[in-house]
C-alpha cells in the first residue's frame, strides 16, 4: 500500500501524469498519477493519506526549484500531475452537507498564479457544505467587490503564495473592508503568518484547508 503511495509522491516530484504522457522521458509508458490515483481510491486507500503523499511530492519538487536543480516547465508538469489526483479526489471532499453551510468567495490574489492550494481549501469547504464561488488566480480587488455585491452574505477567501502578491492581498483586504466593512475575509497561504494576517486587517488566518474550514464553521448559516 504504501509502495504505491510512494509512486504518487515520486510521479507529482517528475510531473508524471498520465500512462500516455510522453513526459519525463525515463517514465513513458509507465502508469501516472492519474492511474495510480485511480488504483490506490480503488484498493480503499484513504483519500487524505492519498493527499499528503502528492504534498510530500510538491515539497520535493519545490525544493529542487530553490536549489536551481529544476525550472518553471518542471513545477508545471508537477502541478499538472497534481491536478489529474485532485480531480479523482474531489468527489471524497464533495460528500458533505445538502445544505449549503454559507456562502465562501475565494480567488488566489491579484499577480498570483499559484492555484493548487487555493483548490484545496475550495474543496475542502465545498466537502464541508459550502456554496464555494472560485474566481480562479490573478483576481484584482474589483472582482472581488463585484462577487461580494451580489453575494452580500459570502466569506471572502484569499490566497497568496508569493511574498511579493502578499501586499496585493493587504490592498485587497483594505478596499473590500472599506466598501464593506461587515465581511469577513480569511487569508491563507505560505508565505502568510497570523501576525501579517492581522496587520492586513484580515478577520483569520489559516494555515491549511482544515482550518480554513474551522474558521468558516463559526459562520455557518445552516446550524
Ligand atoms: Co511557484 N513559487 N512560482 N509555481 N511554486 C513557489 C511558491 C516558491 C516558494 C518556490 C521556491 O522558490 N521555493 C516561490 C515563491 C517564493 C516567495 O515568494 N517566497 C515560487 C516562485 C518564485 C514562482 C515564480 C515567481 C517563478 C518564476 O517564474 N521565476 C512564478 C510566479 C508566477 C505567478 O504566480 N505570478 C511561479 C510559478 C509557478 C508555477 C506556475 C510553475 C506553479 C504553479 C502552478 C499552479 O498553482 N497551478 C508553481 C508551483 C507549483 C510552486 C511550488 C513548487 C508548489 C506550490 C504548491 O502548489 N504547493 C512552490 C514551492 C513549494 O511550495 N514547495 C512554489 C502545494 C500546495 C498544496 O500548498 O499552495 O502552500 P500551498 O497551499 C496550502 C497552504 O498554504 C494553505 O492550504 C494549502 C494546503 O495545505 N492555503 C490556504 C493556501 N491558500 C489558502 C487560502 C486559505 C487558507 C489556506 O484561506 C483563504
Amino acid at each position: 500500500m504504501s509502495e504505491l503511495l510512494d509512486k504518487i509522491e515520486y510521479c507529482i516530484e517528475r510531473g508524471k501524469v498520465d500512462k500516455v504522457s510522453p513526459y519525463p522521458p525515463d517514465l513513458r509508458g509507465q502508469d501516472g498519477s492519474d492511474e495510480l490515483t485511480k488504483i490506490a481510491l480503488e484498493s480503499g486507500m484513504n483519500p487524505a493519506d492519498i493527499l499528503e503523499s502528492c504534498n510530500k511530492g510538491m515539497l520535493k519538487i519545490g525544493e529542487k526549484f530553490s536549489r536551481n536543480e529544476v525550472f518553471v516547465p518542471e513545477l508545471l508538469m508537477a502541478a499538472k500531475a497534481m491536478k489529474a489526483v485532485m480531480a479523482h479526489l474531489k468527489p471524497y471532499f464533495q460528500t458533505g452537507s445538502v445544505k449549503a453551510k454559507g456562502k465562501f468567495v475565494i480567488g488566489t490574489v491579484a499577480g498570483d498564479l499559484h492555484d493548487i492550494g487555493k483548490n484545496l481549501v475550495s474543496m475542502v469547504a465545498e466537502g464541508s457544505g459550502w456554496e464555494v464561488h472560485d474566481l480562479g488566480v490573478d483576481v484584482k480587488p474589483v472582482k472581488f467587490l463585484d462577487t461580494i455585491k451580489n453575494n452580500p452574505d459570502c466569506i471572502v477567501g484569499l490566497s497568496a503564495l508569493l511574498t511579493t502578491t502578499m501586499e496585493n492581498m493587504a490592498k485587497t483586504v483594505q478596499e473590500i473592508k472599506k466598501q464593506y466593512p461587515g465581511i469577513r475575509i480569511l487569508v491563507g497561504g505560505a508565505p502568510l503568518t497570523k501576525d501579517a494576517a492581522e496587520k492586513m486587517g484580515a478577520d483569520g488566518y489559516a494555515h491549511d484547508p482544515q482550518s480554513a474550514v474551522e474558521f468558516l464553521a463559526k459562520f455557518n448559516k445552516a446550524s
